[in-house]
């Protein structure tokens, strides 16, 4: 696909809903004893994998475009499924998936697509292991006997929502007290939306208490729009001259709005507006302008912050004046695909001073870029991220899949077209 460009953007624009909240609104209200209500859905196919899973393991759902509703079935409730479960291309829907299924009294399998069968799952199957777990493979598939748990006291190597969460929805199940340590604090959604189901769980700075709960109340959760999502208007309305977008009804949970702090950073012209709460989530209307960027450095426990985001940070740091530096950024290595690598490969294509370093990339901006034939690696991040960085490239850019964006964004193209004059 060549990529078209606009020549500056302007408008109002609402984001898909929370990929995060969306897949955990349908997997607790799957274990809750009730129907729960959900609105802003996203339709994204990682979502849409959660939902078939679930209904492969007797849940009924109804779906009515951004409108689900999940007809739970107590924590106990979930049936044997007759086929090996299939998870597309999500790592969230995976890993999150693990912590229930080990807890059954039932046997399961899970496997996803090419890229999922090369993301580590070690990094859950451990802890669920040290829980009495018995899930065979460290890599999908994967094979999980249905076994007793017991709680267990963990302090995690990484900082990673997915896996604090397998641990949290193990637990739902488990003998005992579970205790997680986090080493740095990453999203916390779940636990949002648990404590609202009335779990007995409880969060103490690093540290999160929960213990096996009898009933989850059903709650209807209204999904806000997705940062990661909006984080691509907001970098292209800063970088692209005479532009100003506000994204409205944005999710600003504050486990996920690193992004904002380092482009306030860098000089940018942000502002949040009607800063609200919606259900335990805070949600606001985020505003950009046109703004002469400057760059930093971006490492430490901001990371897990902005994780999805460094992708378009990273186009960002191209346009901005000096050098923007992003370590401790290991994790980026095992996303959709190597995030580090194919920033770097496909930045370095069109004549962007980046280099490549163990724990993520320096890059020299603030220089100008030409056209050129970009690869997504099948990563809906590196699609959009792309598309962005190609607006002020000069000459034709092309894309070799436009499609793996609908994995978090289906109306991507046509809502930045929208936006675009
Ligand atoms: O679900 P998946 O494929 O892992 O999606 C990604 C993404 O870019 O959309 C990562 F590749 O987001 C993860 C995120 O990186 C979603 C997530 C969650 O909902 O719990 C947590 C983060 O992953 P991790 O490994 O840090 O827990």
């Amino acid at each position: 696909m060549v990529i078209r460009k606009i020549s500056k953007a302007s408008g109002t624009i609402k984001v898909p809903g929370d990929k995060s909240i969306s897949h955990r609104a349908v997997i607790l209200g799957a274990l809750a004893g009730g129907s729960t209500e959900i609105t802003g859905f996203l339709q994204g196919a990682d979502c849409l994998s959660t939902i078939d899973c679930f209904r492969n393991m007797g849940i009924d759902i109804d779906v009515n475009g951004e409108n689900v509703t999940v007809h739970g079935n107590g924590l106990n409730g979930l049936k044997a499924p007759e086929q090996m479960l299939y998870t597309g291309n999500s790592g969230t829907t995976t890993r999150l998936l693990c912590g229930i299924l080990s807890g059954q009294t039932f046997d399961s399998s899970i496997t996803g697509d090419a890229s999922i069968q090369k993301r580590p799952m070690k990094r859950v199957t451990e802890p669920l292991s040290l829980m009495g777990a018995k899930i065979k493979n460290d890599y999908c598939p994967l094979y999980i006997q249905g076994s007793s748990l017991h709680g267990i006291n963990y302090t995690m190597p990484v900082a990673s929502a997915q896996v604090k969460t397998a641990i949290i929805l193990a637990s739902l199940y488990a003998d005992g007290e579970t205790v997680i340590h986090e080493i740095e604090k990453s999203r916390d959604h779940t636990e949002l939306m648990l404590s609202a189901m009335g779990a007995d769980i409880h969060t103490d700075g690093l540290d999160i208490h929960i213990k096996k709960t009898g009933l989850l109340e059903p709650v209807n959760v209204d999904v806000p729009g997705d940062i990661s999502s909006a984080a691509f208007f907001m970098v292209l309305g800063l970088i692209m001259p005479n532009s100003k977008i506000t994204v409205t009804n944005v999710g600003v949970n504050p486990t996920r709005t690193g992004i904002i702090d380092v482009l306030h950073d860098m000089g940018a012209n942000i502002k949040l507006e009607n800063l609200r709460s919606s259900a335990g989530e805070s949600v606001a209307d985020i505003t950009v302008s046109s703004s002469a960027l400057h760059g930093t450095t971006i490492s430490g426990d901001i990371i897990p912050r902005l994780i999805d985001e460094l992708p378009i940070i990273a186009v960002a740091a191209v346009f901005a004046d000096g050098q923007t530096v992003i370590k401790d950024a290991e994790e980026l290595k095992v996303k959709e695909t190597n995030r580090i690598r194919a920033v770097v490969d496909e930045l370095s294509k069109c004549g962007v001073d980046i280099t490549e370093t163990d724990d993520g990339m320096i890059i020299n901006g603030g220089k100008n870029i030409h056209g050129a034939d970009f690869k997504t690696y099948g990563d809906h991040r590196m699609a959009m991220s792309l598309t962005v960085l190609a607006q002020l490239a000069n000459g034709e850019c092309t894309l070799d899949d436009s499609d793996c964006a609908c994995v978090s964004y289906p109306s991507f193209f046509e809502d930045f077209y929208k936006l675009g004059n």
